[in-house]
């Protein structure tokens, strides 16, 4: 599946550049290409400057709403990274139109923090935008979602992610969420090193992405997962995971594999990388709320046989009863087995329930406050009234 990136605000570009660089991954080693084209777009000229994969001129780095912040972002606040997004869309629009192979791209891939400022505002625009000027590709959303501590040092954290979840919520084909918080989990100097999230964000888009390009037989499975297998899984809130487990390298040359024993452990292996997947879902849901889901086991060609992509299947099914399940085999790896799963279309997804409870809490607080904020602006103007000016 190839895709058009556009990354929206400080974590959507960086998380986009991830994303060339997944593509430039693609196409060194495996001869592939998965990104057609790459951008970022902030208000902030400082972030889009730290990139270090996307082209770097003004096409694919593009800033927006220079006039109203000189360069330096909107502080947080959406309601004016929609209005900038809205006056600037054509320089987006114009920039993603000079794609150099637009046309053989599957989808759109718009990615923002809902937390922020610039991002959570623009992403709802510019994917109804492209939504309504290319409507024969489907448009996709990634939405990073805030760590704990911002949740609970900042409202309008809260707020901008309610505020932005319901309105792409209403015109993206598909929301891919992603919990900042559960990539700490494990490993909490992780906090400091986003780089390191974001590759752990978009590692589980490798696999999915390269095995319908593969052009050489070898590496095309029994059933192989391409573009149309993940446009039919995708819809509403969607989740991803990725789990894998190591296989021995070398084999020795008496060991039989057609023993039953080598087989279970085949399975044994399978249903661990899957568990993986399961318990390191993007965003802890209840599978049972999915209605769509797919997997796709990677692994090299003579590990991988139809009693395993059942087996997986049948567990699978398990977890998410309700869902119309896909599925494909990839036989790239080597020295491992690894397992991608979706789960889309989920019905109710807790987070993003208590973000609304919890906003619909403070709009008035919210709203009281920028209230204030005029209203002292006021004085200050009121107060200097009879106080000659130089212009
Ligand atoms: N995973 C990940 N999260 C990030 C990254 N950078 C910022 N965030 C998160 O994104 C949220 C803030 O959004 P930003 O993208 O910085 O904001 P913005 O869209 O640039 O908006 P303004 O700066 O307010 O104009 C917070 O929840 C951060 O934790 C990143 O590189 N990776
Ligand atoms: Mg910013």
């Amino acid at each position: 599946m190839k895709l058009v990136v556009i990354g929206f605000g400080q974590c959507g570009g960086r998380v986009a550049d991830e994303f060339a660089r997944l593509n430039r991954r693609a196409r060194s080693y495996r001869r592939i290409e998965i990104v057609t084209g790459a951008f970022a777009v902030n208000t902030d000229a400082a972030d889009l400057s730290g990139l270090s994969t996307i082209r770097p001129d003004y096409r694919h780095r593009i800033l927006i709403g220079g006039r109203k912040t000189g360069g330096h972002g909107v502080g947080k606040i959406n309601e004016l990274g929609a209005e900038i997004a809205r006056e600037d869309s054509d320089k987006i629009i114009d920039a993603i139109r000079s794609t150099r192979r637009f046309f053989e791209s599957d989808a759109f891939l718009l990615i923002a923090a809902s937390a922020g400022g610039t991002g959570s505002g623009a992403i709802p625009i510019m994917t109804q935008l492209i939504k309504e000027r290319y409507g024969d590709k489907p448009v996709y959303n990634i939405i990073v979602l805030p760590f704990e501590h911002e949740e609970t040092t900042e409202e309008r954290t809260i707020y901008n992610s309610a505020v932005c979840l319901k309105s792409v919520n209403s015109v993206a084909d598909a929301i891919i969420l992603i919990d900042n918080q559960r990539y700490i989990r494990k490993d909490s100097s992780l906090r400091n090193n986003m780089a390191q999230i974001n590759a752990l964000i978009v590692e589980p888009f490798y696999n999915l992405l390269c095995a319908g390009e593969e052009k050489k037989r070898k590496h095309i499975g029994a059933r192989m997962l391409d573009a149309g297998d993940i446009i039919q899984t995708l819809v509403g809130w969607t989740v991803i995971g990725y789990g894998k487990s190591l296989l021995p390298l070398i084999r020795l040359p008496f060991e039989q594999r057609r023993d039953f024993r080598k087989k279970s452990t085949a399975t044994h292996k399978g249903i661990q990388a899957m568990d993986g997947a399961m318990s390191e879902l993007s965003l802890k849901c209840n599978p049972q709320d999915a209605n769509r889901a797919l997997y796709l086991l990677a692994a090299p060609a003579k590990e991988m046989n139809m009693d395993l992509i059942k087996e997986l299947g049948d567990y699978l099914k398990d977890l998410a009863p309700k869902a119309i399940i896909r599925n494909g085999d990839y036989p790239r790896e080597k020295g491992m087995l690894d397992v991608t799963v979706i789960l889309s279309e989920l019905n109710t997804v807790e987070k993003v329930r208590d973000y609304y409870n919890i906003s619909a809490s403070l709009i008035p607080t919210i709203k009281e406050r920028q209230k204030e904020i005029k209203s002292k602006l006021g004085e200050i103007e009121d107060a200097s009234k009879d106080i000659p000016s130089l212009l």
